[in-house]
């Protein structure tokens, strides 16, 4: 049986041997949830980078560019990492570069993997149903945020862990903290992420709508897998 093991940061990735692994990157709070969403409505690619300068570049080869830090739109850059940014048709069959906070970080940081996938409460069942059909042992990489555990990446790998509990081995601790604490909100996931650390910056932000919709699980049938340099 093939087992899921959860790495609450990518400070931590060092610990891991990611040879023959599928690693499942999630930042709820957004940078997941947006290219997510983003496949959902079209786009044909996406590049994650870890630098804005990287980022800009692919702007003169024609892709559109989007940046996020400390949660606000880098300026200079057409789109930010609001997931409602990305639904009004604009995104249509173009290659987007992002770079973000924490989770393109996650992502670039996981390139050892057999296979990246993107994770989200939007695209649970997808990638849930996917690990089921690949059986590879499976790493979980919560973005965290600058290095430290956040609550959010945690609640969605203990939901993935629920949906997979029969299927693959999870003795180890982070796993079962992760699922215990998913049962524990999962009532309502909202109102146990009201006092949050990134929830409270968001709110702050007046980003409010986000929140809501990044928390919706099964919204979209989309699977961004990691293909040479980018994701499809
Ligand atoms: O850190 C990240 O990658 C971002 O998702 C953070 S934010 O939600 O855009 O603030």
């Amino acid at each position: 049986m093939p087992s899921i093991d959860v790495c609450y940061s990518p400070e931590l990735l060092h610990l891991y041997d990611l040879k023959g692994k599928a690693v499942v990157a999630v930042d709820v709070l957004r940078a997941t949830s947006t290219m997510v969403t983003a496949f959902a409505h079209g786009a044909a690619d996406i590049i994650p980078v870890m630098q804005l300068e990287e980022c800009r570049t692919f702007g003169e080869k024609g892709c559109l560019t989007a940046a996020e830090r400390d949660g606000i739109k880098a300026e200079g850059f057409d789109l930010g990492n609001s997931p409602f940014g990305y639904m009004n048709g604009n995104i249509e069959g173009r290659t987007i570069a992002i770079t973000t906070t924490n989770g393109t970080r996650a992502i670039r940081l996981s390139e050892e993997a057999d296979e990246i996938i993107v994770g989200s409460f939007l695209n649970l069942q997808a990638v849930a149903q996917h690990l089921k059909e690949l059986q590879l042992d499976v790493l979980v990489v919560c973005a965290g945020w600058k290095g430290k555990f956040n609550l959010e990446d945690t609640l969605f790998a203990g939901a993935l862990v629920e949906r997979l509990q029969y299927e693959f081995e999870s003795e180890n601790d982070a796993t079962l903290a992760s699922l215990y604490l998913y049962h524990t909100a999962k009532a309502d996931l909202l109102a146990f992420l009201r006092q949050s650390s990134h929830v409270r910056r968001l709110e702050n932000l007046e980003i409010h709508k986000d929140i809501e919709f990044c928390l919706r699980h099964d919204e979209y049938d989309v699977l961004p897998v990691w293909k040479e340099d980018r994701l499809v």
